[in-house]
């Protein structure tokens, strides 16, 4: 029988990659990299890439208003006193076994209260399938690989615009991705007509993605009555609502009322999922933790799912790292330390609802002769500012100020220190327009 290095010699004859001992010398470097030479370098992504070209910058007046991470007053990214105060309770009390492999226990019940409402019906008859995943980006493409698995025919309905890695995951997952309209560019504000139709003309039981609170890009969010009515055309049309909760307490302050439209959907008697992260919230963003849950029909249902969501784990990553799981469930374990957590998420809220009025107040004293209502308007961590990519660039290439070319900026890295800076340089690249 041909030995195992026989055949690979084989193969690599056959590609073309071994040759001669007088021809290895001449071609080495070349052969070796005829492997990979027709990898192309991937596009930059648009947000992350922005990031990286704000840390590339030596200007000292440069400014990040790209990825969504918190800052606190000074520009500072910021570690909550809760967080603190977990990891002085963890710390060096635990092992670093690993976690089952739906991850923990402890965190996914407390997700769970904080989604679906502390007394839910559905967490005491144990209709939830949930797994702890790689905070919302992990939690989504779950959902996604599963979506292909055990509905290999089914789409997926995506709100344009969205965040962009929305489409990466489910296009990596196979899924067919069809899009709805619900942002008007005109006002900058939400087009329910649009909404409404696009729910109306998709075929009858359509996966639909929805953005729980906070939408990202716009930070436009349907009221509580167009909710119900969404829920209601979602009961007629018998959709899919799979929630992607990135935002729970940012855009209120409050993470309850920023759950309301999943509760909607509960009581209207929908079966749901959703996908939990706790990066922005409890800023936990590197530790990489969120929750990905399931309304299923009845418990043994749920037992079913939550076994092949583990199956879809396992040959990925295995189980989940332990340590976020372990601050989060601290936390909202505690009682005392999840009233620290809630006061500090309405703490991040309204710092940035204050800077959304000065960065409105500002241009507005500038004399910009455009309406800037919308900065005040929407809500979340987001501002979709309307700017072009070419002002976007302007801004960028005068300025040194970061932010992703469809004008979206990330009120969170707005500051008292920066927001006329900002201001000031928005005005000079829109007052022309
Ligand atoms: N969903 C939405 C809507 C979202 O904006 C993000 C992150 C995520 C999920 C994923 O977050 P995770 O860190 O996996 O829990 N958005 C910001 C960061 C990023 O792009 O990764 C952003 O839009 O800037």
């Amino acid at each position: 029988m041909a030995s195992m290095a026989a055949i690979s010699r084989g193969l690599l004859k056959r590609r073309g990659i071994v040759r001669s001992p007088a021809a290895v010398a001449g071609l080495g470097a070349r052969s070796m990299a005829s492997w990979f030479g027709h990898v192309e370098p991937a596009a930059k992504d648009p947000i992350l890439g922005v990031t990286e070209a704000f840390l590339a910058d030596p200007s000292p007046d440069k400014v990040n208003v790209g990825v969504g991470a918190y800052r606190d007053d000074n520009g500072k990214p910021v570690v909550l006193e809760c967080v603190r105060e977990a990891e002085r309770r963890i710390a060096g009390h635990l092992n670093m076994e690993y976690l089952p492999m739906g991850g923990s226990i402890n965190m996914i019940a407390e997700s769970l209260k904080l989604a679906y409402g502390e007394d839910s019906e559905f967490i005491k008859d144990k209709k939830i399938a949930a797994v702890q995943a790689l905070s919302g980006t992990g939690a989504c493409r779950l959902f996604a690989d599963f979506q292909k698995r055990f509905l290999p025919d089914s789409q997926i309905y995506i709100p344009i615009p969205t965040w962009s890695n929305h489409h990466n995951i489910w296009r990596d997952a196979c899924v067919p991705q069809r899009t709805f309209r619900y942002y008007h560019p005109e006002t900058r504000g939400l087009d329910f007509a649009s909404l409404m139709d696009d729910i109306k003309n998709a075929p009858n039981g359509s996966f639909f993605l929805l953005h729980a609170c906070a939408h990202n890009p716009t930070g436009v969010d349907p009221s509580e009555e167009q909710w119900r009515e969404i829920s209601h055309q979602f009961k007629v049309k018998n959709h899919f609502p799979f929630f992607d909760m990135a935002y729970q307490g940012f855009a209120s302050g409050d993470p309850e009322k920023d759950a309301k439209a999943i509760r909607i959907f509960l009581e209207d008697g929908h079966l749901i999922g959703c996908a939990q992260s706790y990066a922005k919230n409890m800023g936990l963003y590197g530790q990489r933790v969120g929750c990905l849950s399931i309304l299923c029909e009845d418990e043994l249902q749920a037992v079913a799912v939550k076994s092949q969501l583990q199956q879809i784990a396992r040959p990925m990553y295995s189980n989940p790292p332990v340590h976020g799981a372990l601050i989060v469930s601290t936390i909202l374990g505690d009682p005392e330390l999840k009233s620290l957590w809630l006061r500090e998420v309405k703490g991040m809220a309204d710092r940035i609802i204050g800077m959304r009025k000065a960065l409105r107040d500002n241009l507005e004293k500038l004399g910009s002769p455009l309406s800037w209502e919308h900065v005040t308007n929407q809500i979340g961590m987001f501002c979709y500012s309307g700017m072009t990519p070419e002002q976007v660039d302007r801004l960028t290439n005068e300025f040194h100020i970061y932010m992703t070319r469809n004008g979206r900026i990330s009120m969170a890295g707005v500051t008292t220190g920066n927001v006329g800076y900002l201001a000031n340089a928005i005005h000079e690249v829109t007052k022309s327009a």
